[in-house]
């Protein structure tokens, strides 16, 4: 997987074909004032490997949910990758618990899956349960259980690893390990879609699950409004409905990086600090990205928006403060 140095670099150095796509450049720009593109348009947080492979395949006119799994399995299939899929973080107990979900905007329809192990393609496991079963979230044996009923190969996730167990005793503070894969995508018909898959936090608790497969809180799409999806302290997005409230502020006239910020101010003012960010995407094609203030571990949010044939990296804008009354 790419350092975050890297990554930071990469995504500096695409930025200026950036501008030259979009005319406009996300630092330092007005809240308000978005980044548009014709769909199909892909965002993703934080891998731009992900994003290359969602806007290849909706070039070449797959649908957007086929493009999003397709993409979303590459970095769950990468053992490299720390933190979504067969390389994930262990729990606790050493074990390897993985979360995704899917969300169809045309008919509302979601599916999750929870603490799932011995799979390396929850994000797969998660769109079966939206289209297979009467059910939106699977977790644990369950999920496993149907997972295998569909046909799911299991597999030792660690193995080829070292057992890296680690104390109860040194449970929390959660550390910083935020490398969430979330796409949303508004496809030819302005139709949303978006998937997410995680290992979620380092040393979780066994059982712990995350925001990223919960509806409304690590992702949300409103075909009639927009998409968004969260990254960071999952514990933190779950309190604050975070996608939900992303969607429900674009629907009230917020821009998309407007719409990010109010409920990273939201979390602020009621005194929850901790490192997040979201991305979001409306059906008119505008996108944006707001994070957290950077810490050492998270020098800034890279994500990467996929539109006219090319991928381009952004840097999410950092949160900054809503005057009482506005
Ligand atoms: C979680 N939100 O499980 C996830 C972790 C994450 O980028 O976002 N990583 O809390």
């Amino acid at each position: 997987m790419l350092s975050r140095r890297r990554f930071f670099k990469e995504a500096i150095a695409l930025g200026a074909g950036f501008h030259a796509l979009f005319g406009r450049w996300t630092l330092g720009r007005s809240l308000s004032s978005s980044p548009k593109a014709h769909p199909p348009v892909a965002v993703t947080s934080w891998f731009p490997q992900v994003s290359q492979a969602v806007g290849a395949k909706l070039m070449e006119g797959a649908r957007a949910l086929d493009a999003i799994e397709y993409g979303i399995n590459i970095v769950e299939r990468d053992r490299s990758v720390f933190s979504v899929g067969a390389g994930g973080n262990v729990n606790l107990d050493g074990v390897i618990q993985l979360d995704a979900a899917v969300m169809s905007g045309p008919d509302h329809n979601a599916g999750s899956v929870a603490a799932l192990q011995n799979i390396a393609t929850p994000i797969s496991v998660a769109r079966k349960v939206m289209e297979r079963t009467r059910h939106e979230l699977l977790v644990g044996e369950g999920a496993l259980k149907f997972a295998r009923s569909q046909g799911f190969k299991e597999e030792d996730l660690r193995a080829g690893r070292e057992k890296t167990t680690v104390s109860p005793l040194e449970h929390n503070p959660i550390p910083p390990s935020h490398d969430t894969v979330g796409v949303i995508v508004l496809d030819e018909n302005r139709d949303l879609w978006v998937g997410m898959s995680t290992s979620g936090s380092k040393r979780k608790m066994p059982g712990r699950v995350g925001d990223s497969p919960i509806i409304g809180a690590g992702t949300y799409v409103d075909n009639d409004v927009g998409g968004a999806t969260a990254t960071g302290i999952g514990e933190q997005v779950i309190k604050f409905v975070g996608s939900y409230q992303v969607v429900e502020n674009m629907r009230q006239g917020m821009s998309p990086a407007e719409a990010c910020n109010e409920v990273l101010n939201r979390m602020l003012k009621k005194g929850h600090t901790k490192w997040v960010a979201f991305t979001a995407l409306n059906r008119a094609g505008e996108f944006g990205a707001v994070a957290m203030k950077p810490t050492k571990e998270i020098p800034s949010f890279p994500y990467y928006v996929f539109a006219n044939g090319v991928s381009r990296a952004f840097i999410a804008d950092v949160v900054s403060p809503i005057t009482e009354g506005k």
